[in-house]
């Protein structure tokens, strides 16, 4: 069973693979994703560490000049696949995108530094030959400045997002009373390619992506220039927030790999994370609604997954959520993305109560570290189990485990992987 599934794996990984990097999947996603890059080369270090740098090397080619890596890299021939495409962005006409290569303009969560570092442990010979880590680290530094400088638009030492597609977890129903003040429709007209490759019951509804569209128009039409006084969408993220945070972590042990000073990373993650203390409540971490200055208190996956964070204080009001009525207390398999107790929870729909098999390795990696080992294994069983069965799905209903959205999919494949090869659940390793 254990070799099948990781030939199975693997034969995703290679049909999505398109010679510089991997689609998170070829009819849904025809592009190359900026976080889904990061868990996919999580996963492909343990069957090729060189292609598993080559995934962040192409993405990193996106990097914008004030240190943005963009949620999206265009493949120019696609453009009528996926929407909004690059016709949309028109970033070479931004100042500061690359001329290389067509990108958004909006970010996705930054786990990149963490995923170069666990590369870098897959085969550390192999990295050091090809200078790897030497590359990487000014492109990641620039990166996380640009969230330090550019993205503290709440002023609380935490990096705000500024569009539901900045956070991955693009319609979870944090969003949905600040997205309710948008009321404007966009003027560029969007079809939906992605409804060719997905239920429409189980994605955003046109009335979302219109707003979607809204707010993207905005900020390109913006210059992406972060200074918009009169933005209407800005959120401190707790997953966002706990994976930068991680990311600073990994970058300290990247800069100790190359002799340099490590300390103002170990000090910037522990700044993020007395600056999400102010978002704790009620046994996980809400999100902040920077322009109506409120906290949204609505249990997310989000919300509990600064349990990554080595040494958080909360951590045992964040297991004690995990482990209760409202996740994996509800009989779920996996954890729900959204409380599995709230009236308008939606188990089937894309954010909104699905499990999503990066959430259950993140909760899985969060957990070990903090000695629940057996439920950790047993998440990571029913991952690998769950992927298997049902070839690799975007997500899944978390009680009754069908599958949702597209197949095949990149992550879901990766991480399967992540977790047969990489049994300790270390998070640096
Ligand atoms: C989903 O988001 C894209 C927009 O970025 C979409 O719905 O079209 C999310 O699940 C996001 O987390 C993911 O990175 C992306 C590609 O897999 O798909």
């Amino acid at each position: 069973m254990t070799l099948d599934v990781v030939a199975r794996a693997i034969e995703v990984l290679e049909a999505n693979w398109n010679g510089s990097h991997t689609l998170p999947a070829t009819g849904l996603y025809p592009h190359q994703w900026s976080w889904d890059s990061a868990f996919i080369a999580i996963g492909l270090r343990h069957i090729s560490p060189r292609r598993a740098a080559q995934e962040m090397d192409a993405l990193l080619a996106g990097q914008w000049a004030d240190g943005r890596i963009p949620q999206i890299i265009f493949d120019p021939h696609r453009d009528s696949d996926y929407s909004p495409g690059s016709s949309f962005w028109k970033s070479r006409s931004i100042s500061g995108s690359p001329d290389v290569v067509d990108t958004a303009g909006l970010v996705q969560p930054p786990n990149h530094a963490w995923a170069i570092w666990k590369i870098h442990q897959a085969d550390p010979e192999e990295s050091q030959r090809r200078n790897f880590l030497a590359r990487a680290y000014p492109r990641l530094v620039a990166w996380h400045e640009y969230l330090r400088t550019r993205r503290d638009r709440g002023g609380n030492g935490l990096a705000s997002i500024v569009h539901p597609w900045e956070s991955g977890t693009d319609n979870s129903p944090l969003w949905d009373d600040a997205m309710s003040r948008i009321s404007d429709v966009p003027q560029h007209v969007f079809d939906r390619p992605d409804l060719l490759h997905a239920e429409a019951s189980e994605r955003p509804s046109n009335r979302e992506y219109g707003r979607y569209f809204w707010l993207a128009e905005r900020y390109r039409d913006h210059g992406c220039d972060d200074a918009d006084a009169d933005y209407l969408f800005l959120f401190e993220d707790p997953l966002f927030n706990a994976l930068y945070a991680i990311s600073e972590l990994a970058l300290a042990k990247i800069a100790t790999e190359l002799g340099r000073d490590a300390s103002p990373h170990e000090r910037r993650a522990y700044e993020l994370t007395s600056a999400l203390a102010g978002l704790f409540v009620n046994g996980y971490y809400a999100a902040r609604d920077v322009v109506a200055e409120v906290l949204v208190e609505k249990a997310t996956i989000n919300g509990l997954l600064p349990l990554l964070i080595p040494g958080i204080p909360t951590a045992n009001e964040l297991i004690a959520t995990m482990e209760g009525p409202r996740f994996m207390g509800s009989g779920a398999l996996l954890p729900p993305s959204y409380d599995a107790t709230a009236s308008d929870l939606n188990p089937e729909l894309y954010w909104r109560g699905p499990a999503w098999f990066n959430m259950a390795w993140l909760s899985a990696t969060a957990l070990a570290a903090n000695d629940r080992t057996a439920l950790a294994d047993e998440i990571g069983s029913r991952l690998v189990r769950l992927a298997d069965m049902n070839n690799f799905p975007e997500y899944i209903e978390p009680w009754k485990a069908t599958p949702h959205g597209t197949q095949r999919f990149s992550w879901t494949a990766s991480l399967v992987l992540e977790t047969e090869r990489h049994k300790d659940w270390g998070i640096f390793t």
